[in-house]
């Protein structure tokens, strides 16, 4: 079996070598989806993942714009339309100075299998820009979101792709892109989700991600008749999905000791309560600080430059900042301390060096296309009330969130159950999120 998947990777690699975080996401997938498909006669022989790991489109284009002072810039602009079928593609954008094909290919690749877990009907795909919002003026931001949807509205469409937001990404750029995108089609329609209440959005769409990574995290520790209750929690990152993370972590009875950015991270002994978060809100999302700054609001607290949380003691992690921000020597002294779940809000933020170590010591671990479905499930939902012409409710949202997040959950136990009784979400949530999109790629032929 081995050989297989060396042989696949192999012939992945001869393409995109110079694409590492595309490949580590391929690879852990063919690791558990290959021997599936050895031992399951209708998808063998098919080259079904093959056609999986070449995007249907990747579009690629210039974004220029013109700062305060009046200087133009360039930036480039991508869109990674991998897999529609069972839906039109559906995912993020990511606006951050990182952002390159490999980065891109991995999110719309991951996003494919993660749609198709979320149980409605929505394709992959992710797209975004190298354009870093740091230290932009609203109206530098507004420019450059307008030049950037003055291309992608020709490749978008609520029928054909649908973005939404991501790293960089919130509300405001949502607010610009969608306005121009209106004047540009002269229509008003579901294209983007994450929208403004008052014009489209759905409930719960801002919570969502957050609130489904510890709804996903609860139920792991039932399986064993555990819970939030009276943990001690880190969480990593400090924008959209830490934050909501948090609220939903404390809600549950929970303490959470750390949150952080790329400078560094803050230590509260005395746990971040609501009081505290709602401190952490208005300082990232309208005056756009940095964490670091909460130790001058609260000075019990501590800052420590340059570091990520996993050095400090906790029963649950919930990495909810960036890609390979957990490795391996991270993943051990976690273990060491005690530490017995890992819900995975961001995409692919632990190293298969630390997704090894978690599963070598059986402790509950969930891959982000499981644990962080609730944001675009609830992308899938807005699309719905679009359709609808219709509002749900927010306890409505969040009652069919906790649905679909339990049912996520009970497809990774289905396909990840070993014989020994550990449930291995990895490969869970590859294997049923891989069957749904298999069956309709059999269905609609070699296209
Ligand atoms: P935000 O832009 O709101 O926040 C990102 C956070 O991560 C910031 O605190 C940022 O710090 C930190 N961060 C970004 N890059 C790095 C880095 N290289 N090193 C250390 N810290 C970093 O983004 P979101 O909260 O929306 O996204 C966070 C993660 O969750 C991403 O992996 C995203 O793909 C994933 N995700 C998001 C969903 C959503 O609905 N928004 C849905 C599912 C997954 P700084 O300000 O210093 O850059
Ligand atoms: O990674 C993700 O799932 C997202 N950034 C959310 C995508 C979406 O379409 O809501």
């Amino acid at each position: 079996m081995q050989a297989k998947i060396d042989a696949f990777m192999e012939e992945v690699k001869a393409r995109d070598a110079h694409e590492p975080e595309f490949l580590q996401a391929v690879q852990e997938v063919a690791e558990t989806v290959i021997p599936y498909i050895a031992s399951n006669e209708i998808y063998n022989g098919k080259n079904i993942l093959l056609r999986m790991v070449e995007p249907e489109r990747a579009i690629m284009f210039r974004v220029s714009w013109v700062d305060d002072k009046g200087e133009i810039h360039v930036n480039r602009g991508y869109r990674i339309q991998m897999n529609s079928a069972i839906g039109p593609y559906k995912g993020g954008l990511r606006f951050h100075p990182s952002v390159n094909l490999s980065i891109l290919k991995f999110l719309a690749f991951e996003q494919v299998f993660k749609n198709s877990l979320t149980t409605l009907p929505m394709g992959g795909g992710k797209g975004g820009s190298d354009f870093d919002p740091k230290g932009k003026s609203d109206d530098e931001i507004m420019r450059f979101c307008h030049s950037f949807m003055s291309e992608l509205f020709r490749h978008i469409g609520p029928n054909t792709d649908v973005p939404a937001g991501d790293i960089g990404v919130g509300a405001r750029e949502i607010g610009f892109l969608f306005g121009m995108y209106r004047k540009l089609r002269n229509e008003f329609t579901g294209v983007l989700t994450g929208k403004g209440l008052s014009w489209g959005g759905s409930e719960i769409r801002p919570e969502a991600t957050g609130y489904g990574t510890v709804y996903f995290a609860e139920n792991m520790l039932k399986t064993k008749g555990g819970s939030f209750k009276g943990k001690t929690i880190t969480v990593s990152g400090s924008g959209n999905v830490a934050q909501y993370a948090t609220e939903k972590a404390i809600q549950l009875g929970a303490k959470v000791v750390t949150l952080s950015d790329s400078s560094g991270y803050i230590y509260d002994a005395d746990g971040i309560d609501e009081d505290k978060l709602n401190f952490v809100m208005k300082l990232k999302n309208e005056r756009r600080g940095r964490i670091s700054e909460y130790t001058d609001t609260y000075p019990s607290a501590k800052f420590h430059k340059g570091k990520t949380p996993w050095e400090e003691k906790c029963e649950i992690a919930l990495p909810c900042a960036t890609q390979n921000e957990l490795n391996g020597e991270d993943a051990k002294t976690l273990i060491g301390n005690g530490c017995i779940c890992v819900s995975e809000g961001a995409n692919m933020p632990c190293t298969s060096e630390a997704v090894a170590a978690f599963h070598k010591a059986k402790i509950f671990f969930a891959p982000g296309k499981a644990s962080n479905a609730g944001g675009v499930a609830t992308s899938g939902l807005e699309m719905t009330q679009n359709s609808l012409r219709f509002k749900w409710t927010r306890q409505e949202v969040d009652d069919k969130l906790q649905q679909i997040m339990n049912d996520i959950h009970e497809k990774c136990v289905e396909y990840g159950t070993e014989d020994d009784g550990y449930i291995d979400y990895v490969k869970g949530a590859n294997i049923a999120g891989f069957v749904k999109v298999a069956d309709a790629m059999l269905a609609q032929g070699v296209i």
